[in-house]
């Protein structure tokens, strides 16, 4: 994990790829960051505009500022904000009772829900309109930062001109000599830009997918057959991007993948979790958000009924429900669905439809679509349970996406501005007019779940949370040595965006 950029070589390689000489020491002392590259990204962003070189004391800056938020599982970095509440709240009530809050105070709205919107019937040219969708609006945010060509008038320009190319991207290959061929495909066609191994872009090809949308720019070749990159532009987040931020103290839960009626669903630690709700050391956590995977649901992979607690799928919603009634009435609670859940597979998912609402209405919670933009005290929180991040994961190379450090998937979702921009492989993506799943708008907060690992960190101001699981180790996950993270909640400062997790386990 983070191997290649440990060395100081890479902390080289980062910096000037931004556009920034370092001073030796600089590098020196970002190299031996204990997570180097949340300390690059920092630094570059404080370091001031007109700043060509990041110097040691851009660098002492950052680092003696204190790491509040912290990257990577609980575990590896202590950040002196992580609390063990089991047992603490167990028998004897040290902190005191609750104190429910206002529900006046409350504010809370929900944006780019699916629900009841979906105009899919299936046929063909609907997967062509949401492509289409997604490439317009993605090369919408590109094309003000190039000046981008169709890709059928490339062709008619004269040899050796500069050019731009906006387009999906259709194909990735290297070629003989171990440079690479990007093809870009637009509404009017096709065209190939070579990225040679010698450049620094050659570091960003093993961060492309295809399907998501770029720009590249560069020189055309002598027949004007193709176009020798010198830059290429993610849709990306603004690196000055300033959060939202609410105006009083109050808090909120991020969880996801609770998995009842799995055989692996650890009560001790959701009663725990629950249990500590009611303390008024938790007075301030007002909303809890739940991104997906209520239920372990039936029929969702091969073998999976064998571990199987409770095998009828209402009642697994039923006994959900109970869990919910737990959680104390005065907090606001948003679920989204996860694959396991009761509604369709493919991308956008509906929220859950009105049986299963009526079973789980006893919190009144809100239910939304997968994915949803809830807004609570004027914070932008993309909810999305998380299916792509197994492709990124699977895709990139281990220092920019790994089951361990789920948050750096999440950022690669916040760069291409879509939340599953490969098509295929696991992702179903559902036919419709527009593409849902495009990041129109920058989140303050980019909750997910899905892999069952919890992580977290800042991408240009935005926190990404993924949020671990309430499900012990699987039979799948034991044969594939994957350790979940369960009974931990991250809790998130909605006035600084700071994060605590909370373990119950
Ligand atoms: O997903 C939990 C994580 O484990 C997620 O990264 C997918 C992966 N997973 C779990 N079971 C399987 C099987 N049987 N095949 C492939 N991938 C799997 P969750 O959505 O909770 O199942
Ligand atoms: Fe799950
Ligand atoms: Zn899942």
């Amino acid at each position: 994990m983070g191997v290649p950029l440990e060395s100081e070589v890479h902390v080289a390689r980062e910096l000037a790829s931004r556009g920034y000489n370092a001073e030796r020491e600089a590098v020196t002392l970002l190299s031996g960051a204990p997570d180097p590259e949340r300390a690059i990204e920092r630094t570059v962003d404080s370091v001031p505009g007109d700043a060509l070189t990041v110097t040691a004391d851009h660098v002492h800056a950052v680092l003696d500022d204190g790491t509040r938020v912290s990257g990577g599982a609980p575990a590896t970095e202590n950040t002196g904000k992580e609390r063990t509440d089991a047992g603490e709240t167990k028998g004897v009530n040290t902190t005191g009772e609750r104190t429910p809050s206002d529900p006046e105070n409350r504010e809370l709205d929900i944006a780019g829900d699916i629900t009841g919107r979906s105009t899919g019937t299936g046929e063909y040219k609907e997967f062509v309109s949401v492509f289409r969708d997604r490439y317009e609006r993605l090369a919408g945010q590109l094309r003000s930062r190039v000046n981008h060509r169709p890709t059928d008038s490339l062709e008619r320009m004269s040899g050796g001109q500069e050019a731009a190319v906006v387009g999906m991207v259709n194909d990735i290959r290297s070629t003989r000599n171990g440079h690479w061929l990007v093809e870009l495909e637009d509404t009017n066609g096709t065209f190939p830009a070579l990225i040679t191994k010698d450049r620094e872009l050659a570091d960003y090809v093993d961060e492309l997918l295809t399907d998501e949308v770029i720009a590249i720019e560069g020189t055309l070749s002598d027949d004007a057959g193709i176009l020798f990159a010198d830059s290429l532009h993610f849709p990306d987040v603004p690196r000055t991007y300033q959060p939202s931020t609410a105006d009083r103290h109050v808090q909120a839960a991020l969880i996801s993948d609770v998995h009842v009626g799995s055989q692996e669903f650890v009560a001790e630690a959701w009663e725990r979790f629950t249990d500590w709700l009611h303390t008024a050391e938790a007075d301030p956590v007002e909303y809890l958000l739940v991104a997906g995977d209520m239920v372990e649901g039936v029929g969702v992979y091969p073998g999976q009924d064998e571990e199987l607690d409770i095998v009828d799928i209402y009642e697994q919603y039923e006994t959900f429900s109970e869990r919910l009634k737990e959680v104390p009435g005065d907090i606001e609670i948003v679920m989204i669905p996860g694959n396991h859940d009761a509604v369709r597979l493919a991308e956008p998912q509906p929220a859950f439809d009105e049986e299963l609402r009526s079973i789980m209405s006893a919190h009144d919670a809100r239910i939304t679509g997968n994915p949803s933009t809830v807004s609570i005290e004027g914070v932008d929180v993309l909810m999305y349970h998380g299916i792509s991040l197994d492709e990124v994961i699977a895709e990139l190379p281990a220092a920019k996406a790994s089951y361990d450090e789920p948050h750096l998937a999440m950022y690669q979702l916040l760069k291409k501005r879509h939340v599953a921009p490969q098509y295929g492989g696991k992702l179903r993506v559902a036919p419709e007019k527009k593409d849902y799943l495009v990041i129109d708008d920058v989140p303050d907060i980019f909750h997910t779940g899905h892999v069952h690992k919890l992580g977290f960190g800042k991408y240009h101001n935005v926190l990404a949370v993924n949020s671990g699981c309430w499900q012990a180790q699987t039979e799948f996950q034991k044969r594939n040595n994957i350790q979940p993270d369960f009974g931990h909640a991250p809790i998130v400062d909605l006035d600084t965006l700071d994060v605590t997790v909370r373990k119950f386990v």
